[in-house]
């Protein structure tokens, strides 16, 4: 099947006839026969295992699923004239071509009269979708957050490779990454589909056909896992949990990083560093594309440009600047190169049919590919890496081209375990094996540290092993517009930690876009910026002192936001909870399914930020000034306007218009919202002198913030402490309560109360671990993007 052929369910055959037995009820056909088999997971899943008899190989491939869940609780069916699954979750209805589920919470799914049926080994599952309102998840895509009307490929891509117009337009398909999950929203309901198989796969949302999702797996046996709601909520986190959560990362990589397909000398280097100084902007990792190697040849450096990069490294680390280097996993095919010797002789790399080693032709020439699957070769791959991180000292890696990228050369030759496994087993999930064997180089250096990978291509379940980044898109209004939906979908798909390249990759940013990209990305969860060989240089101060001067007020303030994202982070760590939301995810409601051009960070600060302009979007001019006009939609309540320092009434759309300065930013009523107010250093430090920035007018305040050590895998033995603070504002005083419990030490962080949107002195009492504290306070109304900072000449 070529990319862009559709589904078509008439080359399908639907079962006539259906059996209950003992554990399981059969489905026959003239060219098939199935089994399916239902099972509890835990106490917020179902698992329906379609077992095709056309199927050769039956074994399951996929790690998404986390081993304590791979084991399910049989739900034996009820003989009948139907079968039927009753468990106390829900039910499933079967028929000989059908199904019904009605779960527990109340929300009915059920496939059309001809839904389940066999072509072969594939398998097509169509459900009847009239009364879905919204279609969310399916990890990372192109388009809308808002599914309906999009058919959606299962199948890793080198993106630009393989559809080299992706330039001009936002609607290309598939990605770089396969998250077959489809999350539902049915009125106020929500229940998640999780499609477990590795294969290539499609969903069309009514696309095909309106009113129906059509699954069609090209291979292999697929398990359907039902995900119970009602809330979006429920879903994420009992997809989370099934899949696996982010570890917290390290503070510095959740910073802002600095990286460009071009520094190619230790000199560049050294120009990026003073130029981060000169102009006062915090950088916490300068990142290495592929120059810095030798001949590409993966684990090496080029002895010309990077004479010692361990010493370079360390002193850039000194000024607190991180090192990040790109790893492709294509290894250079010439015998004496010394990783091409090894992994020949422990045999580690991908077979063809014909029993040689695959090769492909990627930066080095011809390539072959390590086979990441087996232990074996993740063992050799781990120690490989760990002596060349701590020879070359850097930080973290970047994982890239393991979509996989062959060039020239057909992927599907590829085959795994010796030769033994189709390419097709493993395509999606090469980039997560890597990744795992990545991770394994980490706990070789230090068991207790926390590692840092980012990766292009991912599968469901990746998220456990590495950050995301959305792959090259391109310097347009149309790739910032996308980036939002994109990064909220793969946050409502497991994978928190992801963020575009700010600015774009492709083609030459504008000023304008520039700082616009700025002010949508500073509160993304990863915060990059990135752009391609000969693209027009893009560094914040490449486009003159206005331009400067917005964008340092964006990445000041994300190092204040800092305690607030780690929160975050941490909160992913513990729930599943995305860092990034879309606003269906705190509030419900009709006014929010389509909206994607506004997001929330945590519960309480909403963005709405500017993605038109260069002309493209409606301007007004007032007292001179030009402002970008877009349209906001704010909850009901209170929320307090962080560029006019106002309070203003929501549950309701309104235009808004903005300088080039500001962006829209809004705190709920009853945010405490942690601002790190310390100075500001490329390395974070510790997050330890907070202001809590109140946020008071109906509604008292509230808020969860985490104390660990900042740095190491303690948190995982439960070396943390959860700080449960209260605000409440009486008659010109505020009180405020701090109480932290939990395993660590207590009183390590400082807070210090600002008030927003009152006048007049008022008194404070904190009371920090049952120590009360009094003093006067002036509102303040913190000027968030420091537009205060004088303009460089
Ligand atoms: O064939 O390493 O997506 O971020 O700069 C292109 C060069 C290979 C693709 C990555 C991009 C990176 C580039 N890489």
């Amino acid at each position: 099947m070529l990319f862009g052929q559709k589904v078509h369910p008439l080359n399908f055959e639907y079962g006539d006839s259906l059996t209950v037995a003992e554990d399981h009820a059969r489905l026959d056909g003239r060219h098939f026969t199935a089994m399916v088999r239902c099972e509890t997971i835990a106490d917020f899943g179902l698992r329906l295992r379609f077992d095709n008899g056309n199927v050769a190989d039956k074994r399951q491939y996929s790690d998404a699923v986390l081993p304590q869940y791979r084991e399910g609780r049989p739900v034996p069916p009820r003989r009948g004239f139907n079968a039927l699954f009753r468990s106390e979750l829900g039910s499933v209805e079967l028929g000989a071509s059908w199904l019904r589920i009605a779960l527990a919470n109340g929300a009915r799914l059920s496939t059309t009269r001809e839904g389940i049926g066999v072509n072969g080994e594939k398998l097509i599952l169509s459900f009847d979708v009239s009364e879905v309102a919204g279609f969310y998840g399916f990890g990372e895509r192109t388009k809308r957050l808002n599914k309906s009307g999009d058919r959606m490929d299962f199948w890793n891509v080198d993106v630009v490779a393989v559809f080299p117009h992706t330039y001009t337009r936002d609607d290309y398909d598939p990605a770089y990454a396969s998250i077959p999950l489809a999350i539902l929203k049915t009125g106020a309901n929500y229940t998640g589909l999780f499609f477990d198989n590795p294969e290539r796969a499609v969903i069309d949302v009514e696309q095909a056909q309106p009113g129906q999702m059509i699954y069609q797996s090209m291979g292999g046996n697929t398990e359907l896992y039902v995900l119970a709601g009602p809330t979006l909520r429920d879903v994420v986190r009992h997809f989370a949990a099934l899949t696996g959560k982010a570890e917290v990362p390290p503070l510095w990589s959740i910073g802002y990083h600095q990286c460009r397909w071009g520094y190619e000398t230790e000199a560049d280097f050294v120009a990026l560093k003073q130029d981060f100084a000169k102009f006062g902007i915090p950088v916490s990792a300068f990142w290495y594309d592929i120059d810095y190697m030798d001949g590409y040849r993966v684990f090496t450096w080029d002895e010309v440009d990077f004479p010692a990069p361990g010493a370079f490294n360390a002193g850039l680390k000194e000024s607190g600047i991180r090192t990040v280097t790109i790893i492709d996993p294509g290894v250079k095919l010439e015998p004496g190169y010394s990783i091409y010797d090894e992994g020949k002789a422990r045999e580690v790399f991908c077979k063809t049919q014909s029993g040689r080693d695959y090769v492909g032709r990627v930066w080095p020439g011809d390539t072959v590919f390590p086979d990441f699957t087996l232990e074996h070769t993740r063992a050799w791959w781990a120690e490989a890496m760990a002596k060349y991180i701590r020879d070359s000292a850097i930080d973290g890696v970047w994982l890239d081209m393991n979509d996989p990228a062959t060039g020239y050369s057909a992927a599907e030759d590829m085959l795994f375990d010796g030769g033994r496994v189709p390419h097709a087993k493993y395509h999606n999930q090469y980039a997560h094996f890597m990744a795992r064997a990545g991770v394994e180089a980490f706990d070789r250096l230090d068991r207790n540290a926390r590692p840092f990978q980012l990766t292009r291509s991912a599968c469901a379940g990746t998220q456990r092993y590495a950050a995301l980044w959305t792959g090259d898109n391109a310097s347009s209004w149309g790739h910032l517009r996308m980036s939002i939906p994109c990064t909220l979908n793969l946050g409502l798909s497991g994978f928190a930690f992801n963020g575009p390249d700010v600015g774009g990759f492709m083609g030459h940013t504008t000023a304008e876009l520039l700082v616009r990209w700025y002010q949508a990305g500073f509160l993304f969860p990863f915060f990059r910026n990135h752009s391609m060989l000969d693209s027009k240089p893009q560094e914040p101060w490449e486009f003159g002192p206005r331009t400067l001067q917005a964008i340092r007020a964006a990445i000041r303030t994300r190092y204040r936001l800092l305690p607030l994202l780690y929160t975050c982070f941490f909160q992913h760590y513990l729930t599943g909870d995305p860092v990034l939301r879309p606003l269906l995810y705190e509030y419900e409601g009709a006014a929010f399914e389509n909206l994607d051009d506004q997001f929330l960070l945590g519960d309480s600060l909403l963005a709405a930020p500017i993605v038109h302009g260069d002309g493209q979007g409606r301007e007004i001019v007032i007292r001179g000034a030009r402002r970008q006009l877009r349209y906001v939609t704010l909850p009901p309540g209170w929320w307090f306007d962080l560029n006019r320092g106002e309070w203003i009434e929501g549950g309701r759309t309104f235009e808004y218009a903005a300088a080039l300065e500001e962006t829209p930013l809004f705190a709920r009523d009853g945010a405490v919202i942690p601002w790190y107010e310390g100075p500001l250093h490329n390395d974070p430090g510790e997050l330890d002198q907070i202001e809590l920035h109140l946020f008071l007018k109906e509604r008292p305040g509230r808020f969860f913030y985490f104390v660990d050590d900042r740095r190491s895998r303690d948190y995982r033995e439960g070396r943390y402490n959860t700080a449960l603070i209260t605000a409440d504002s009486g008659y010109r005083a505020i009180r405020v309560n701090v109480m932290e419990s939990g395993q660590y030490p207590t009183g390590t962080v400082g807070f210090r109360p600002v008030l927003y949107g009152r006048s007049g002195e008022w008194q404070a009492v904190v009371v920090t671990n049952g120590e009360s504290r009094q003093s006067t306070l002036q509102p303040a109304t913190r000027d968030w993007l420091c537009k205060s900072l004088p303009v460089l000449a």
